[in-house]
């Protein structure tokens, strides 16, 4: 998950809740009460006695709104998602309050906790709450009902008949299915953006009010204000993603050339539109990770370079645990039965997944998840209800209740994907004993970045030890397998990593109107992902809607940034091990050494600015791709090869360029330095 702060951190939703008072105080008459009821007189308090006050306070109400964005996430019904959304509503009123509360300290000389921790207090929401309560409580329930509406979303290829009915765990599944056909994937592909077309006039109100709430907070527009959580100015941060993303593009661009040589040769006439790749043939919904067409996209055969098969190896790992409780039922079991044991038989291979990759944390001499976890996490999806199946890690109760809600299945992305989710958890463990303003990442980034620095020392030799692929190979064909294997997930995710938020920034700052919603989308995926549809996708329809961080609110950036940093991260563990070979190469499994200075990293949360964290770290203090160049360098040389004589490049339709200025100057002063 996700969460910016912990302040809200659960990650849901930014929608973050919180609740307490049954009143809903405005910045200008705030009449504060101690837990205990006593009126709290605020001509006497100081500000560090302010930032404590608050800290208790949310402390304590925080367990009820985690619970209710639990619940409603995990059992998405009209109940649930009322309780959420007024909780919600709650939070972000009270947050308010306190926001309003910590102007008398304004132009004060503060200590530099305090002066941080007020900050911090400011950006604690990606949901800036408008001062009208009614239309605070009309965005929490948007906010909550666009949520549901993904969550529950399903296409039905004949209308009227349930049975033909497919949620997107299903469309995926067809989607990496490098037997199904191109038609089957186009249909799929578009079932699925079927479900987000009703959100549109949804999305259009909710981003009325968050702007509204945003420049109620003293931001030009919600844009702004998530820009503005990084210790630099929202306009310095945009030009660092420009910056970034300059220094990699060249790599995706020959990434993108080869792929779409393959797709070319397989799907003859049909393998590009006018050079772009088309959507629905990437293996992914939203074209973010193409590992799913290694099918196609695979350098060397398993014959000339081993294999890297870990799908394949978890999935025989799952039938045969499934086969083994048939087998004790002596294969007598009636249909119903074999429901329960194949479901037994998930649960087992998504604790086994996780167990694995628990094991990886504890080596690096970090704690074991408490026994609360295997019991209130959600492994695999529920068969009587609608739930949020998009991979989160929960902090309940900032005490030791965390969790991860997934819809685990045997394959190498989902084992990927709990890793990742890990990393936020050992994150939460690791400072929760910070006060709770700072329990946060160093900047939302660094939160996405630790389980992903992780999965990076999931090299073929770590795959090996653990039973999940065959003895390895040392060859230059081995080597620019698992350099591909690991790019068609990390290179294929920058440039989508970067245009979620391009389009958001848009559709906040105006630049994107509601008429044009679905036009900027492709523009944006044509010019930075280098991407197209193969149908017409007009404004009938609302694309964005059908990734789940826009209906849930969830800023993307800290994407695109992770997959920076977490490049960053893994070379300075690998030094910190000691390592001395080639980048690629090193893992630092068992090793306590990068595991110590590791979680040093994550108990600072977001108690300093993240540049001396990052500094304590890797000795620099600036976001930079060298060590993604470093570590892709022999790819890269190999991708020059393959593409020699080609055409590399698209060209994006005309009008892209007028979608989304990165690098424009705020319109409000730096909220932090
Ligand atoms: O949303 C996630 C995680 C939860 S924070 C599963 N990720 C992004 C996505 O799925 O779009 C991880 C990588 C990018
Ligand atoms: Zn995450």
């Amino acid at each position: 998950m996700k969460y910016r702060h912990a302040l809200l951190a659960l990650a849901v939703l930014a929608v973050l809740p919180l609740a307490s008072c049954k009143r809903t105080p405005t910045p200008e008459a705030p009449a504060p009460v101690s837990a205990t009821g006593v009126p709290i007189d605020l001509k006497k308090e100081t500000a560090d006695q302010f930032v404590a006050r608050v800290n208790a306070e949310y402390k304590a109400m925080y367990p009820e709104l985690t619970a209710a964005q639990w619940l409603s996430s995990t059992y998405i019904n009209d109940d649930s998602q009322l309780l959420s959304s007024k909780s919600n509503e709650r939070f972000l009123a009270q947050l308010k309050s306190w926001i309003g509360q910590s102007k008398r300290f304004d132009g004060q000389k503060l200590s530099p906790e305090t002066a941080r921790a007020i900050m911090l207090l400011k950006l604690g929401t990606s949901l800036p709450p408008p001062n009208d309560p009614a239309k605070l409580t009309e965005l929490t329930k948007i906010a909550t009902k666009m949520e549901g509406m993904y969550g529950s979303g399903a296409y039905c290829k004949t209308e009227g008949d349930a049975k033909s009915c497919r949620q997107l765990g299903e469309l995926e599944d067809v989607l990496r299915d490098p037997a199904a056909s191109y038609e089957d994937q186009l249909d799929a592909w578009q079932g699925w953006h079927t479900i987000a077309q009703p959100m549109r006039k949804d999305y259009e109100r909710f981003a009325a009010l968050v702007n509204e709430g945003a420049r109620d907070m003293g931001f030009a527009d919600t844009g702004e204000m998530w820009r503005s959580g990084y210790d630099m100015s929202p306009a310095e941060l945009s030009a660092e993603t420009d910056r970034l993303w300059g220094q990699v593009k060249p790599l995706y661009e020959q990434l993108h050339c080869y792929a779409r040589t393959k797709l070319e040769a397989k799907y003859p006439g049909k393998g590009s539109v006018n050079g772009l790749l088309p959507a629905h043939l990437m293996g992914n919904m939203w074209q973010q990770d193409w590992a799913n067409r290694w099918d196609i996209l695979q350098p060397y055969s398993d014959a000339e370079a081993g294999s890297l098969d870990v799908t394949g190896a978890l999935e025989r790992q799952y039938q045969a645990d499934y086969s083994a409780k048939l087998f004790a039922k002596n294969s007598l079991a009636d249909t119903d039965e074999r429901v329960e044991l194949e479901r037994d038989a998930q649960v087992d291979i998504a604790k086994k997944m996780t167990e694995r990759a628990q094991d990886f944390y504890t080596s690096l001499g970090m704690q074991k998840l408490p026994e609360s976890y295997w019991q209130k996490t959600m492994f695999i999806k529920p068969r009587d209800r609608d739930v949020v199946c998009h991979a989160s890690a929960w902090d309940m109760n900032t005490e030791g209740d965390v969790r991860t809600k997934m819809c685990i299945k045997p394959n190498e992305e989902d084992f990927t994907t709990i890793y990742h989710e890990l990393g936020h958890v050992y994150y939460y463990l690791a400072y929760n004993k910070l006060p709770l303003i700072f329990q946060a990442g160093a900047h939302d980034g660094f939160h996405e970045a630790i389980g992903d620095t992780i999965v990076l020392a999931m090299t073929p030799n770590y795959l090996q030890s653990i039973g999940l692929v065959g003895e390895q190979q040392q060859s230059n064909e081995a080597l620019i397998n698992s350099q591909m294997r690991m790019a068609l997930a990390k290179v294929a995710f920058l440039p989508f990593g970067l245009m979620i938020d391009r389009w958001r920034w848009g559709v906040f700052d105006g630049s994107i109107p509601p008429a044009n919603y679905n036009k900027a989308w492709w523009d944006l995926k044509a010019k930075y992902q280098g991407v197209a549809p193969v149908t017409p996708r007009g404004e009938e329809f609302f694309d964005p809607g059908a990734k789940y961080h826009v209906p849930g609110n969830t800023p993307y950036t800290r994407y695109f940034l992770s997959h920076v940093l977490q490049f960053q991260f893994y070379k300075a563990l690998c030094d910190a091990a000691g390592y001395k070979g080639p980048l690629n190469e090193c893992s630092f499994y068992g090793n306590k050494e990068a595991g110590a200075r590791f979680q040093a990293m994550l108990s600072k949360g977001a108690s300093q600015p993240w540049q001396k964290t990052m500094k304590e770290l890797t000795g620099g203090e600036k976001m930079d791709a060298s060590a993604v160049l470093e570590y892709f360098a022999p790819l890269q040389t190999w991708l020059v090869q393959q593409n020699e004589g080609k055409t590399c490049g698209w060209q994006a339709p005309a009008t892209t360029a007028a979608a989304a200025p990165a690098a424009k100057p705020a319109a409000t002063p730096p909220k932090q330095g």
